[in-house]
């Protein structure tokens, strides 16, 4: 079959392709196609709805990401309640539940369907004719709050259904952070200097209640759908299983780990293999949801207050454990700060052993109120951070004294001082703090920053240990004979970091701005500024005014920047590291390509994937064009990138045509 001409056709076409791709590609796990031909589908789509607005249609594949909603979120009453469960924490209850059912039914029911039990945010999906018209969080079982926009954006939720749709239907499941992406968010926290989130359910909760639905969907969220709520105008079935089988050919994600199971000795089995792997998945769990399978048993069971007597949920264990809190000692971090974590006596919790947990600062150690020498409650929070939730009380031996900040680091014997009350402490050796400059160095190495190969942690504590260097300016002075004489290195490998070194020197600016560890400047906010300074003498001297008008770096940071440039050793640093041969400028870009956008006023918002605001501001200057900050009816274009915010609203007011990346890349490059 060819691509029909006809725009409502191909529209539809198009949908349909996209819909069945999305489908392998987040319920299967089985992409269908290269990610550049399912651009290329939802270009062309986008194409035509730009062309002919009045075929957009609420199920359309460009419709995922709208406008930001109002202030608060509207109640919604559930088409049918939704139930919370009982639970039991044995084997034993487990089977005393299953007594309390068969007493209920008069017989043991034939199967029970195993489902794990997703430690998430619970929601209720309505569709109507096929195409999803409301998501609701569960609110008190009754009325939940209606966060449509911000659901639509989760990928793995089908706009529109598949094959025979029912007139009307209401599904329930749970959203959920997959557990790599709340790792690499707190990574991203991390190097913002930000506080991490605790655990994945609650920051998927925060996703879900966002107002701005292009924070929910930069957050990857995910779902597993596990109930039927309501149906009308659809098929009907003999057991839960086989609704479950209609949902996932309706389109939903519906867990793949879900058994049916004959007796209440395979429930058991399963509660077993589920607890031993129950971090074997991308999702965290928090128990096993074992459910009558047959729909008539289950509505004969019925149901008590609030609970069905036809399921129950299996607990696992709290991923939380008793250890002895031996001590608690200090790392000096890169850039001095000083941090306070706790020694435990090792303990198996969320899937690991645990044997240290950072306690953030002075102030916390207090408010936790934990001493060493305590019995403490240790916590695996979102199965990734260690965390000491607390004190047990009654096992504190008497005149167990508090913990203080020490007055000189461990490390150097010079002076810590503390800042915002007892919330930060600063090692005040400088370089000369063994801990501060290995820390330091490591960092300057990393992958992101200088990307040295063959300069890891061990490397660096050697020739710290050495003395064969001090600062980062000396690895680019290494001496080859020194190197060799070092146990266990033969003539490869020093030969190989050697290289790696000598390719460092020529990084560039961002990179090396990354490597010098300033506080507030990673790499993204380095490669802005190299970007737009290109050198770092011309950083060292840079007025706050100067860096403050640069969009993306705020007050915060220009105080950090000048804080650090003005600190006599940095000033010497920085000399030394242009002595040793890396290079500290990067060359001008290329001049002006073309005059193609002569005369045309940008604005530029939100997060574009292929270029920082510079390069873009910069690559709309070389074609002649300019850009401004603030949309008006001056402008001629609005360039949005993901989570673009107030500055669409007004476009979109003003009759400002918008651009996503791809139309801006075919403005900039295209014939
Ligand atoms: C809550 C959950 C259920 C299931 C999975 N995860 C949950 N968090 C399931 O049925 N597989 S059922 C449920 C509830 O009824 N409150």
């Amino acid at each position: 079959m060819s691509p029909s001409t006809d725009p409502t056709q191909r529209a539809a076409e198009l949908r349909e392709e996209i819909r069945s791709h999305n489908y392998g590609y987040y319920v299967l796990g089985e992409p269908s196609i290269p990610d550049a031909d399912w651009d290329d589908l939802m270009r062309e789509l986008k194409e035509i709805e730009t062309a002919h607005p009045d075929l957009i249609t609420l199920d359309s594949p460009t419709q995922r990401v709208g406008a930001e909603v109002e202030t608060t979120f509207a109640p919604v009453t559930h088409l049918q309640r939704m139930f919370s469960l009982d639970n039991v924490e044995s084997e034993d209850e487990l089977r005393a539940w299953e007594s309390r059912l068969v007493r209920a039914l008069g017989e043991p029911p034939s199967a029970y369907m195993c489902e794990l039990k997703i430690d998430g945010l619970a929601v209720s999906l309505t569709y109507e004719d096929g195409v999803l018209v409301r998501g609701a969080t569960r609110g008190d079982g009754v009325t939940g709050e209606d966060v449509t926009a911000n659901v639509r954006t989760i990928r793995s939720i089908p706009l529109r259904l598949c094959g025979d749709v029912p007139d009307v239907l209401e599904v329930r499941g749970e959203i959920y952070l997959p557990v790599a992406e709340f790792a690499a968010l707190n990574r991203r926290q991390e190097e913002l200097g930000r506080k991490p989130y605790v655990n994945p359910r609650n920051t998927a909760a925060g996703s879900v209640r966002q107002k701005d639905p292009t924070k929910t969907a930069a957050r990857n969220l995910a779902v597993w759908l596990y109930q039927v709520g309501y149906v009308a105008g659809g098929p009907s079935f003999a057991t839960h299983s086989e609704t479950m089988r209609w949902l996932t050919d309706l389109g939903f994600p519906v867990n793949p780990e879900n058994r049916v199971v004959v007796s209440i000795d395979e429930v058991v089995d399963y509660v077993e293999n589920a607890t031993r792997h129950r971090h074997d998945h991308e999702y965290e769990t928090d128990g096993i949801v074992i459910k009558v399978d047959d729909l008539t048993l289950q509505e004969k069971a019925g149901f008590t207050a609030k609970s069905p007597r036809w399921a129950t949920a299996y607990k696992l264990p709290p991923e939380e454990k008793s250890t002895i809190l031996k001590a608690i000692e200090i790392n000096v971090g890169r850039t001095g700060a000083v941090t306070p974590y706790a020694v435990l006596e090792p303990v198996f919790v969320g899937g690991v052993t645990v044997e240290h947990a950072t306690l953030h600062n002075e102030g916390e150690v207090h408010r936790k109120d934990v001493r060493p020498g305590d019995t403490v409650i240790v916590r695996r929070a979102g199965d990734v951070i260690p965390e000491v939730v607390g004190p047990i009380l009654t096992k504190r031996p008497t005149d167990l004294p508090e913990w203080h900040m020490p007055e000189l680091c461990p490390f150097c014997n010079n002076p810590i001082v503390l800042t915002d009350g007892q919330a930060k402490a600063k090692c005040t050796g400088g370089f000369a703090c063994p801990s501060r400059i290995r820390e330091y160095l490591f960092h300057f190495a990393s992958r992101g920053a200088m990307d040295i190969e063959g300069l890891g942690y061990k490397t660096v504590d050697t020739l710290l240990r050495k003395g064969i260097i001090a600062d980062p300016a000396d690895v680019f002075v290494l001496d080859r004979a020194r190197l060799l004489e070092l146990d266990g290195w033969g003539e490869t490998s020093v030969d190989n970091l050697l290289a790696a070194i000598e390719r460092a020197k020529d990084a560039g600016v961002g990179r090396l701005l990354t490597g010098l560890g300033v506080p507030l400047i990673g790499g993204t906010v380095a490669r802005t500024m190299a970007h737009e300074f290109r050198s770092l003498p011309t950083l060292m001297s840079v007025t706050e005014d100067e860096l403050g008008a640069i969009d993306g770096i705020g007050p915060e940071i220009v105080a950090s920047w000048i804080g650090w440039a003005s600190d006599p050793d940095n000033i010497h640093l920085v000399e030394r590291l242009g002595e040793a041969g890396v290079r500290l400028e990067d060359p001008e870009p290329d001049t002006p390509t073309s005059d193609r956008l002569a005369g045309k006023v940008f604005v530029i918002t939100g997060t574009l994937e292929g270029f920082t605001r510079p390069e873009a501001k910069a690559a709309i200057e070389a074609r002649g064009g300019k850009v401004t900050g603030s949309v008006s009816s001056k402008t001629d274009y609005l360039v949005a990138g993901a989570s673009a915010g107030s500055k669409l609203t007004k476009a979109e007011q003003l009759g400002v045509p918008v651009l996503d990346e791809a139309a801006f890349n075919n403005l900039l490059f295209g014939e």
